[in-house]
């Protein structure tokens, strides 16, 4: 695979593992010029450049060791440690050796099969993870780039639609003992937090990725607000109410019968009622304002509330609309 032709032929360099995750860290280097890839890689691992074809474990640049993939004779993959502090190191050994990076180009090298630059983008979009909901999107827009029908992307839609490549963050509150772990526990199928019947279970805040109707959150479920002295859950509560502030949108669980929290006033919120299963009579005034109601324990309501989040967070409008979708800021200066 040779990768796109451009003026400068030094290598490039980029990091296709996320920041601070996992064991190992991957990176991608690829260099039109072969001699000066194979000099690179020779200087990289204080050794012969490895041949085409071969896995080798060596020297990262007298940084750390770890294992050289030569792809071919103008790609290979490098894989050190994981930790950031190595990867920062290693990138810093490599960047005055590498050309600037444009990130088309080890994009389109990564996707050999593309016809384009978006299409290249949006199969990398859908490799690194992409909602459900955002698959058919990604792979309609390299036609609808190609030959827009209307105006391209809104950037109100644009905004929603961001939501399908990087999960909302979506916080649940209200007064302890509502159900709210319960309900997250419901919605993710597997027992994310501790639930249980004495109010101030919830200590600490607890996230989980779940998907609801087609796309990926972070739900964040948070203790109950009451009144205490305890100065752990004090301080959890104010770490709920940071968390509250940066959230796309505010879940606010309220049950017949049970004390009320203080209603927020994002006008990101949806009211969810719980316990269904319970006495409908004692019904309290926010339950009869909710969006949505649901029991956690019966399993009923769930995937109308996963309907309604998501509705909230990414409108069928949005996603019906039938104009460009700009998923990637580089679409935004192709020619
Ligand atoms: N009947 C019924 N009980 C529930 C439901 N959801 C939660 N509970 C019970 O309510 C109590 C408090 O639940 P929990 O999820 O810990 O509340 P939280 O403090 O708001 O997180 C527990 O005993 C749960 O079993 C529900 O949908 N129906
Ligand atoms: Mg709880």
């Amino acid at each position: 695979m040779t990768p796109p032709a451009t003026s400068d032929a030094r290598p490039r360099v980029s990091w296709e593992s996320p920041r601070g995750h996992g064991g190992v860290a991957v990176g991608r280097l690829i260099g039109s010029d072969r001699e000066q890839f194979d000099a690179l890689l020779a200087a990289l691992s204080s050794s012969a450049a490895p041949p085409v074809g071969s896995i080798v474990h060596r020297s990262l640049a007298g940084i750390d060791d770890g294992v050289i993939a030569r792809v071919d004779a103008h790609s290979a993959w490098i894989m050190p440690h994981g930790g950031d502090r190595i990867v920062a190191a290693i990138d810093a050994w490599l960047r005055p050796r590498c050309a600037p990076c444009d990130l088309a180009l080890p994009v389109r090298a990564a996707f050999p099969e593309a016809t384009s630059d978006c299409e290249a983008l949006a199969l990398d979009a859908i490799a690194r993870g992409a909602s459900p909901r955002a698959i058919a999107l990604l792979l309609s827009q390299p036609a609808l780039w190609a030959n827009p029908p209307g105006p391209p992307h809104q950037p109100a839609r644009t905004r929603e639609l961001a939501r399908l490549l990087s999960p909302a963050r979506v916080v649940a509150v209200g007064a302890a003992n509502v159900g709210k772990s319960s309900l997250l526990n419901a919605l993710a199928g597997r027992t994310v937090a501790i639930a249980m019947d004495f109010a101030g279970t919830t200590r600490d805040a607890v996230a989980a990725r779940i998907e609801l109707d087609g796309i990926d959150v972070d739900w964040f479920d948070t203790p109950g607000i009451r009144e205490t002295d305890d100065p752990i859950e004090l301080a959890a509560q104010r770490m709920a109410a940071l968390i509250v502030d940066g959230a796309d949108l505010v879940v606010e669980v309220c049950a017949p019968g049970m004390p009320l929290a203080p209603l927020s006033s994002s006008s990101r919120r949806l009211i969810v009622s719980t316990q269904a299963d319970r006495d409908p009579l004692r019904q309290s005034r926010e339950s009869r304002e909710a969006a949505v109601c649901v029991s956690a324990t019966e399993r009923t309501g769930l995937g109308d509330l996963a309907r309604t989040v998501r509705q909230a967070l990414v409108s069928d409008e949005a996603l019906r609309d039938p104009s460009p979708w700009l998923f990637h800021e580089r679409l935004a200066t192709a020619p």
